[in-house]
């Protein structure tokens, strides 16, 4: 029989790391300072109609300019970790050629902050960010831009190089090639399932050469990709076909090529009218060595085959498919409760995703590198905010990871999305994510009683330790 909550102990591996996770273009703000140059989500939150409320980056959470307030609170949370991209054209304002010194001398004075307050910074490379001179000479969908990424992660390399040791290149290539190129939900907000395949395999292929330029001893390099739990709605044969195909694209396309040096041949198959661009030796270069694989899991799809059912909910304009080849596959819900986005919350996938990850694949120490939920949070008369959804469903959630150690999964650190309300995409600052409560007026940072319980899960090495939990 199952121990009850109050009873459970849950200890973690003593060497677990335990972080929080945010994205450059989501927080920093600044975005025409110090020699900052244009990204593709600049270009893309100033077109009308297409982020909820026409809501930018631009000032975002001011993290730009308030990152040692920020860094105080991680420590005075007990955050061993930090997760953050680098903002290419921060670094890069074209892309290629010039760098900029002072974006540059940002991120080494956030390393050397977070290095004195004993967190372990965590870059990435890509969190979507695209310099726009290299969308407006192709993309993602160019081959150019996979060398021009690689050289960008060296120099990124030669410069904090000597003080990070945990380092990822993208941040999920399906959400970068879909949701960029095919439903056009996300920057650059293309609809073109030939370019978003094209982006897909590029993105893949700028990991491979960035990883190969970047490992060496002491050295840890890693991808971060977005999996979910797929499940067929039945057992007739279109579902099953369904979860297969979203399986394929959402999981397999990218698990197989970066663990195995291959694509599957069913998704290959799929994708049968597409030319992906794949040149002889591409697939070595992306399957190379890597050190760790980043899982980010938030939920889990029940998809059908048959005609007329709802699509997944990617924006709040969705208009075209994230699917190429397999626009007519729909998602249905299995009537659980749901986050703010609409998501159902379903902590199995979690464990099912890890396991699956080391079951059939070569091994590979994993992180889950974001997992969390967005809900309405409100700040309440005395100032403080209760979010005892958001405990629930992280609570939820490291039982989970817990249980994957337990059977055995090589997983060795969590980091929680997000560590503060931010930008949260196509929909503004509409979702809040955070550990951290940010009032967008007047910026400050009001941690909810999420964060408090996640500083004692991290004080205490585990869930469900204290009589309060
Ligand atoms: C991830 N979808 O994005 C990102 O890595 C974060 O930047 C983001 O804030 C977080 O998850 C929460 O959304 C996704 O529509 C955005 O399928 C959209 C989708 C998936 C992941």
């Amino acid at each position: 029989t199952q121990p009850s909550q109050a009873e459970t102990r849950l200890g973690f591996p003593t060497d677990f790391v335990w972080g929080a996770a945010t994205a450059a273009y989501q927080i920093e703000g600044a975005v025409a300072e110090d020699g900052r140059g244009t990204s593709v989500w600049d270009t893309f939150a100033h077109t009308p109609g297409v982020v909820l409320g026409g809501d930018t980056g631009d000032v975002a959470v001011d993290h730009y300019h308030r990152y040692r307030e920020d860094v105080a609170l991680m420590s005075s949370l007990g955050l061993g970790a930090y997760r953050f991209s680098i903002s290419w054209p921060r670094v890069q304002p074209d892309g290629s050629g010039a760098v900029n010194a002072k974006g540059l001398d940002f991120y080494r004075r956030l390393v050397d902050t977070l290095l004195d307050a004993g967190i372990q910074p965590w870059p990435t490379l890509y969190h979507w960010d695209l310099p726009q001179a290299l969308e407006d000479a192709g993309g993602w969908p160019a081959r150019d831009t996979a060398y021009r990424f690689a050289e960008y992660a060296t120099l990124v390399q030669e410069a904090i190089g000597d003080r990070v040791t945990n380092w990822t290149t993208i941040n999920e290539p399906w959400c970068a090639a879909f949701l960029g190129y095919a439903s056009g939900d996300h920057a650059p907000g293309r609809r073109d399932p030939e370019a978003s395949v094209r982006a897909a395999h590029h993105l893949l292929l700028g990991h491979g050469l960035a990883a190969r330029a970047l490992r060496r001893k002491g050295v840890r390099v890693g991808a971060a990709v977005n999996l979910y739990a797929v499940s067929p709605a039945s057992e007739a044969a279109e579902d099953v076909d369904a979860a297969r195909r979203i399986d394929g694209l959402q999981n397999r396309f990218f698990l197989d090529a970066l663990l195995c040096g291959r694509y599957p041949d069913d998704v290959l198959a799929d994708l049968e009218p597409y030319d992906l661009g794949i040149e002889g030796g591409d697939l070595g270069v992306i399957g190379g060595p890597i050190d760790m694989l980043g899982v980010n899991y938030y939920n889990r799809f029940i998809v059908t085959g048959r005609e007329g059912a709802a699509p997944a909910i990617t924006s709040p304009f969705a208009a075209a498919s994230p699917w190429p080849g397999s626009e007519h596959i729909g998602f249905v819900k299995a009537g659980r409760p749901e986050t703010a986005m609409g998501w159902e919350i379903d902590e199995s996938g979690l464990a099912e995703v890890l396991t699956r990850v080391a079951t059939e694949y070569p091994p590979v120490p994993l992180y889950v590198t974001e997992n969390g939920a967005a809900f309405d949070d409100v700040v309440s008369a005395g100032g403080g905010v209760e979010d005892p959804d958001r405990i629930a469903y992280l609570d939820a959630h490291l039982r989970a990871c817990h249980a994957a150690i337990a059977a055995g999964v090589p997983l060795r650190g969590y980091f929680a999305w997000s560590l503060m309300d931010n930008f949260e995409w196509g929909w503004g600052y509409a979702k809040r994510f955070g550990l951290v409560y940010i009032d967008f007026e007047t910026q400050a940072r009001i941690p909810k009683s999420s964060a408090h319980w996640y500083s004692s899960v991290i004080g205490r090495g585990g869930v469900g330790l204290s009589s309060a939990e």
